[in-house]
């Protein structure tokens, strides 16, 4: 039989405050009472447009708090449980009720997060990817997870990704944002490609932004455990463990390739000269730079 036929059906996407959430899965009254929730200093937001590495992050802040120990991480709750999405139904709540340092993930937009942020209390990681890739993980990715729509066919999903018509918003919009309001936050940019470059500088630069020094011994462990290699093999890291109601894991990995320039096995030329075009448009007046392929990391 064709896997596919015993996927259940995809949630609907429910437009809210510029922003798409998934029906059953959020509820827009729950999101809106989070900006005023009430942080804390020691409170952590890692905030991704989707497929941008939060897993990743995640996976990062654990280790972090354990100084690098992974077995202090616990096997039992997978990353996803142990730093959650707070737009997730109930998550708000059980943040609340968390003990220091609290930790969450969101792909929400700046004005849903907590209004305290911008009165510098918690702190915000911002991991962006270059948005071909996103692009193409994501495609891969509503395949697998069984609350998004399957894509008709990848140029399908090349059109929805460029409106801006999937859970989430459009990637332009979405890193503009919050770019916008970095300065008024304790937010730190990390870009998902130069963790691929040089993961160790990378954590080395996260922990500092945290305060948080670390042995040599324990940032080499850290770089060890969160490898995509490492995240692979590790259920509680690899999103194994996540229901197969969410995710039909026979048809496809969370830990897919995790790589830079997969998007030129998909991209036609014509699609690659819109995208680029689009690109060029949107981010004309953005500070920030890109890494397109593995051949600029050297
Ligand atoms: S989600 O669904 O939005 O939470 O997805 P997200 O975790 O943001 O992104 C998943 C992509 O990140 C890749 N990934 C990694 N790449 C390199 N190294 C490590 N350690 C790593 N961990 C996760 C993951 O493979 C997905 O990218 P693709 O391109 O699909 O492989």
């Amino acid at each position: 039989m064709d896997p596919d036929q015993n996927q259940p059906p995809h949630l609907p996407l429910v437009p809210h405050r510029g922003f798409n959430l998934i029906s059953g899965l959020h509820d827009p009254g729950e999101v809106d009472l989070i900006s005023r929730l009430q942080l804390r200093d020691s409170d952590l937001f890692i905030v991704t447009y989707p497929k941008s590495g939060t897993i990743w992050m995640q996976q990062i802040m654990l280790l972090l708090e354990a100084r690098g120990d992974v077995s202090a991480v616990g096997s039992s709750r997978s990353n996803a449980e142990l730093v959650p999405w707070i737009e997730v139904k109930d998550n708000s709540q059980a943040f609340m009720r968390a003990p220091s340092p609290r930790m969450c993930v969101t792909h929400l937009l700046h004005h849903f997060l907590p209004l305290d942020l911008s009165q510098r209390k918690g702190k915000v990681i911002y991991v962006a990817r270059n948005p071909k890739d996103v692009l193409v993980s994501y495609y891969h990715f509503h395949k697998v997870a069984n609350m998004l729509e399957t894509p008709k066919s990848f140029d399908d999903f090349f059109e929805k990704f460029l409106r801006g018509e999937v859970f989430g918003c459009s990637w332009f919009e979405h890193i503009k944002n919050w770019y916008s309001h970095k300065d008024e936050m304790n937010m730190l940019v990390v870009m998902y490609e130069e963790m691929i470059q040089d993961l160790r500088s990378a954590i080395k630069r996260i922990s500092m932004f945290l305060g948080k020094e670390l042995t040599e011994e324990q940032l080499a462990s850290m770089v060890k455990h969160s490898t995509f290699s490492t995240m692979r093999k590790n259920p509680q890291a690899n999103y194994e463990q996540v229901s197969g109601e969410l995710l039909s894991h026979h048809l496809g990995r969370f830990m897919r390739k995790g790589t830079v320039g997969d998007w030129k096995n998909h991209f036609s030329v014509a699609q690659n000269q819109r995208f680029d075009q689009l690109f060029q448009r949107e981010m004309k007046e953005f500070p920030l730079s890109f890494i397109w392929d593995m051949k600029d990391l050297q």
